[in-house]
């Protein structure tokens, strides 16, 4: 039995339906509201102290963190590869991966409160009480001084440059990638492709294309993933429109950046 404990919209939850979907694996979901505090709440602490999603419960079996959930669905569920097989490959898509644990996750998160989900917050907690609660309960301090800034800064954060030059960096590289393969590694549809795609998406609904305007592969790119099963029973059933329109809606200009 797999169980995830999950969100609509959220990218490392994202990329775990799409292995669970592309592998066609049987699961039930207990869907957290992030926004409204339920991942602080003392039954799901018991769970995961980090008060994070996703985490996955197979055979009463708790595995966090949204890469090694991936790995462990890899390992136990071989069809469907995700991985390559020449070890050389498997350890370049793991550097691939690594990205995302060493800074692009918390820099997309970064990105979009900054542009969006700040206002959404500051309206929900509009008293300096409030917010003190709502940061309070964060449990990593690093997190929550994170968020504080993010929410005192917004687009005048420096942490928003810091985001947007990775992510600058990061187009190049899939770029590169892309220019003669269609998907990451040069071996096929992989765990690679799936752990990038809501990243991109997510910089997609926050209007921010423009950062791969002179790369069309990673459009092409997109439209092949769009199609695939995976896609649409992982991401795009799981859409949440209110948060799309709050992306799209987000007016805040990028802060110039070359
Ligand atoms: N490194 C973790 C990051 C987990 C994470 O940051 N999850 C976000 C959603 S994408 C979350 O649960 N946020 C809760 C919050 O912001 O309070 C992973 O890859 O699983």
């Amino acid at each position: 039995m797999i169980t995830l404990y999950h969100n609509d919209m959220s990218v490392c939850a994202q990329k775990v339906r799409l292995v669970l979907a592309h592998k066609k694996l049987e699961w039930e979901g207990i869907h957290l509201n992030l926004r409204a505090g339920e991942q602080f709440k003392p039954d799901f602490l018991q769970i995961n102290p980090k008060a994070v999603i996703p985490v996955l419960v197979h055979n009463n079996n708790v595995i966090t963190e949204s890469n090694v959930i991936c790995y462990y669905l890899e390992e136990v569920f071989n069809q469907q590869a995700l991985m390559p097989e020449d070890p050389i490959k498997r350890a370049e898509l793991r550097v691939w991966l690594t990205r995302l644990d060493a800074g692009l996750h918390e820099q997309v998160a970064v990105i979009s409160f900054c542009l969006a989900f700040r206002k959404q917050l500051l309206s929900r907690y509009a008293t300096k009480e409030a917010l003190e609660g709502f940061l309070s309960n964060i449990p990593d301090p690093s997190r929550a001084m994170v968020m504080r800034d993010m929410l005192e800064n917004g687009i005048s954060s420096p942490r928003l440059t810091l985001a947007i030059f990775a992510y600058k960096k990061l187009i190049k590289d899939l770029a590169y990638a892309l220019e003669s393969n269609d998907w990451i590694m040069s071996s096929g549809l992989s765990l690679a492709d799936f752990a990038f795609l809501p990243y991109i998406e997510r910089l997609e609904q926050l209007q921010l294309q423009e950062l791969w305007q002179d790369f069309p592969q990673i459009d092409e790119w997109l439209t092949r993933l769009r199609s695939t099963d995976a896609y649409k029973i992982g991401m795009a059933e799981w859409h949440n429109q209110d948060y799309i329109q709050l992306m799209s809606q987000s007016a805040e200009p990028l802060p110039a950046i070359d």
